[in-house]
């Protein structure tokens, strides 16, 4: 499993900094962001770092998938049953994390996470 002593998000999966961890196994760990735009948004990180959702596809097909698991139980579990997910994948569409995160939406996006 690939990991960059730099990524943040790396340590936030690891546990060496701390996150609002809501789910963990040993595939992928989903926290609260920081910085929410809507009533729930989450993160959903592969332990696997990777740069960005194709390439995390690319080195292991069935991860996206998961993720997208992940996110409709995250979902259902804080009583949603509609929500939005987006992968930002370079940093002229947002991206300001290069470690594979999915962002989970629910409850009224405020604004977009970009
Ligand atoms: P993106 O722009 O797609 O790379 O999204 C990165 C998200 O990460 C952004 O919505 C804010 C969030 N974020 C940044 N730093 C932290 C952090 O230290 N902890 C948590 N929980 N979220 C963070």
């Amino acid at each position: 499993m690939a990991t960059d002593a730099n990524c943040l998000f790396c340590k936030i999966v690891t546990g060496e900094i701390p996150g609002d961890v809501v789910r963990s196994d040993d595939r992928l760990v989903a926290f609260r962001d920081i910085a929410p735009k809507a009533p729930l948004h989450v993160l959903i990180a592969p332990r696997d770092h990777q740069p960005n959702a194709a390439a995390s596809a690319a080195a292991d097909p069935t991860i996206v998938g998961e993720l997208v698991a992940a996110a409709a139980g995250i979902a259902q579990q804080e009583g949603y049953e509609a929500y939005n997910l987006l992968f930002n994948t370079g940093a002229e569409a947002g991206q300001t994390i290069f470690h594979t995160h999915l962002h989970l939406l629910a409850g009224g996006i405020t604004a977009l996470p970009v």
